[in-house]
């Protein structure tokens, strides 16, 4: 990836953010101006119940977004990760924003150095309640079975899960909702990069560690939300040959 590489994750965009979105095509529309690529690593959908029911008759936020994207693949490589709220975006969604899928864990080639990539919830392992979830929704059966199901049905099941999520989190520690260090550090070791980014845990920050002796950074993207007067937040990370830097909404 030559050249000005941007990075975003956890926008959320669902039918009851119309600010948000906004926001976001506007982001869009300056990637297309002064990014060389553009990487979304997941929760970029507050729920996504499948390509089938995006596709076929999108709602207008979804429409714009969709085209948004697409003009973006038109002038730039366009990379789409999965998160757990997104993990059923598929090939269709791709195709149709001419972008390709990341795997849940890539190591970008950027001006500079190597960059290892995630959502970021497969730190979160102090957390066994996601985690033994994340097994069950990341089954390719349980997927298909979903899958078979009726929109309306489909619907009903992620909004269900949504608030019972919600009311887990409320019963969590922040600290069990946070990455773990040693999934981390392992990470880090396995790897071999200096520098990790990932999303999920909506602590944006740049975390300096040393581990196996060698210096590293842990970047975290914000994720994206709108005040009650309706002003958006949120934020991405540019990555040129000067290093990485985190960049918020105007
Ligand atoms: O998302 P967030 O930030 O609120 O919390 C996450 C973890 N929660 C989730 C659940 C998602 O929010 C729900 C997304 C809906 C997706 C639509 C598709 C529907 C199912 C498709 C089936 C193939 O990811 C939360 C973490 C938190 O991050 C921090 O890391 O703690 O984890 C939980 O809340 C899990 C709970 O501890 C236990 C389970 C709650 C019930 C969820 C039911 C799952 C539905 C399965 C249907 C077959
Ligand atoms: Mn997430």
């Amino acid at each position: 990836l030559a050249g000005t590489v941007w990075v975003a994750s956890d926008i959320h965009l669902g039918p009851d953010t119309p600010a948000t979105a906004r926001a976001f095509h506007l982001f869009l529309d300056k990637a297309c101006a002064q990014a060389d690529a553009l990487l979304l690593c997941g929760d970029i959908f507050d729920a996504w119940i499948g390509d089938d029911f995006a596709l076929a008759s999108p709602p207008e936020w979804l429409s714009q977004t969709l085209d948004k994207l697409a003009r973006v693949s038109a002038r730039m490589p366009l990379w789409l990760g999965r998160g757990n709220r997104d993990f059923l975006m598929g090939e269709a969604l791709a195709r149709r924003v001419g972008a390709r899928l990341l795997p849940d864990t890539v190591c970008l080639a950027t001006d500079s150095g190597p960059v290892l990539l995630s959502h970021g919830d497969e730190y979160c392992v102090a957390d066994a309640g996601y985690q033994r979830m994340r097994r069950i929704v990341r089954n390719p059966a349980v997927q298909k079975a979903f899958l078979s199901l009726s929109l309306k049905l489909r619907r009903g099941i992620a909004d269900w899960a949504r608030k019972r999520s919600m009311a887990a989190n409320r019963q969590k520690s922040p600290g069990i909702m946070d990455v773990d260090q040693g999934a981390i550090e392992q990470a880090f070791l396995d790897s071999g990069v200096e520098t990790l980014v990932h999303g999920h845990t909506h602590r944006p920050a740049v975390h300096r560690l040393t581990v196996g002796g060698q210096a590293r950074s842990r970047i975290v993207l914000p994720d994206w939300d709108c005040d009650h007067a309706g002003a958006p937040r949120g934020g991405w990370l540019a990555i040129d040959r000067h290093g990485p830097v985190l960049r918020q909404l105007p």
